[in-house]
């Protein structure tokens, strides 16, 4: 029960570089992409949830419907998902992609780096057929990824004091989360002050660069905030940086929130007293999102005004340029980039 789509924007992600460098591990030779919007070409037989001419959002992890997950409450990490072991192909074990007649694998079910693309039924979403495009793909990934981490992974509370440690476009979406959340102090933590203006803009109130202190963050962020803040967000994807934002919860009362993801063979020696205390620590692919079913609630919301996307956008180029994008990521002068086809 499958889908062609004729992909019309795509933005690059972190994790699209993660793939290219090797640091996550996936069948190669692979087209990547992940996070973007597009148009129904055809369907396959069965297929009733979306028809060609439909605006869509490919999903990155899929929502079967039907799995023990899918029908849990709160998780979203439906067990046809490929994200512990990625096959690189469609759920029947082909791929829809060759090269000179060898075939080319999938990322996630979705690889939007291409202008047409086939996915199963259970990851792609119909949208507001008023959508524009070239934002909304942003609900793909990144805007999900981090707005979800506050706002259903952390649930954060109003007048609460919140940390961000990485103010990438799934930083800066938590930012956006906490606000919404009705967060009172918003603590942003980079060792990219050209990242603090927007982290600003979105809604932190305090922006801290980690190199301007002699002693660790966390303890800053402790004196800062009467022994921890409430909820703690890891965005960038580095265990050190996992353990800063771990320690900079309270120890009694507050909740960390793992967003990015470390290296694969990384591992942290825990001292189980960091817990024992009261601390709670969370995790969650895409914001926890159930993403069939969320998607279009949140392009809904994205066309009501609920929340901006545009400051995350920083740079469009046609598709072409992919690698200008790649190189604008890796500068780090780029928050998102958006390629259109
Ligand atoms: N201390 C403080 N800030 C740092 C440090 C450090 N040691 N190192 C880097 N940073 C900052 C950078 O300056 C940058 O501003 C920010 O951290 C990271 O931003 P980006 O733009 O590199 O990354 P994002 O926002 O696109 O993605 C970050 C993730 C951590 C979410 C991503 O890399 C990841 O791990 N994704 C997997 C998790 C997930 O749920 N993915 C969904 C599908 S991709
Ligand atoms: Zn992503
Ligand atoms: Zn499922």
């Amino acid at each position: 029960m499958s889908t062609a789509g004729k992909i019309v924007a795509t933005g690059i992600c972190r994790s699209d570089d993660h793939v290219a460098n090797g640091t996550i591990a996936i069948p190669l030779p692979v087209i990547v992409g992940h996070e973007a919007a597009g148009i129904v070409e055809s369907v396959g037989e069965g297929v009733t949830t979306v028809k060609p001419g439909d605006k869509v959002i490919p999903l990155c992890i899929p929502q079967c419907g039907k799995c023990r997950i899918c029908k849990h409450p709160e998780s979203n990490f439906c067990l046809k998902n490929g994200v512990g072991k990625p096959r690189g192909t469609m759920q029947d074990g082909t791929t829809r992609f060759t090269c000179r007649g060898k075939p080319v694998h999938h990322l996630s079910g979705i690889s939007t780096f291409s202008q047409y693309t086939v996915v199963e039924e259970d990851s792609v979403a119909k949208i507001d057929a008023a959508a524009p495009l070239e934002k909304v793909c942003l609900i793909g990934c990144a805007f999900s990824t981090g707005y979800g981490s506050a706002v259903k992974i952390a649930k954060v509370t109003q007048g609460s004091t919140c940390a961000v440690f990485g103010l990438g476009g799934v930083g800066l979406s938590v930012i956006i989360g906490c606000k919404a959340a009705g967060a009172a102090r918003i603590i942003a933590v980079d060792i990219n002050k050209g990242k603090f203006a927007k982290a600003k803009e979105l809604g932190a109130t305090e922006c801290i660069n980690p190199q301007d202190y002699k002693k660790p963050i966390q303890e800053v962020i402790m004196e800062m905030t009467d022994g921890g803040v409430d909820f703690s967000f890891e965005v960038i994807g580095r265990l050190d940086t996992l353990m800063a934002a771990l320690l900079s919860c309270h120890e009694a009362c507050g909740t960390i929130v793992s967003v990015g993801i470390p290296p694969d063979s990384e591992t942290l020696p825990f001292n189980p007293l960091l817990l024992l205390t009261g601390r709670t620590w969370k995790g969650g692919i895409l914001g926890g999102f159930k993403m069939k079913d969320s998607v279009p609630k949140l392009v809904a919301d994205f066309m009501a005004k609920k929340f901006p996307l545009d400051p995350l956008i920083t740079n469009v180029l046609p598709f072409e340029k992919i690698n200008e994008g790649f190189d604008l990521l890796r500068s780090g002068e780029s928050i998102r980039t958006v390629l259109t086809f």
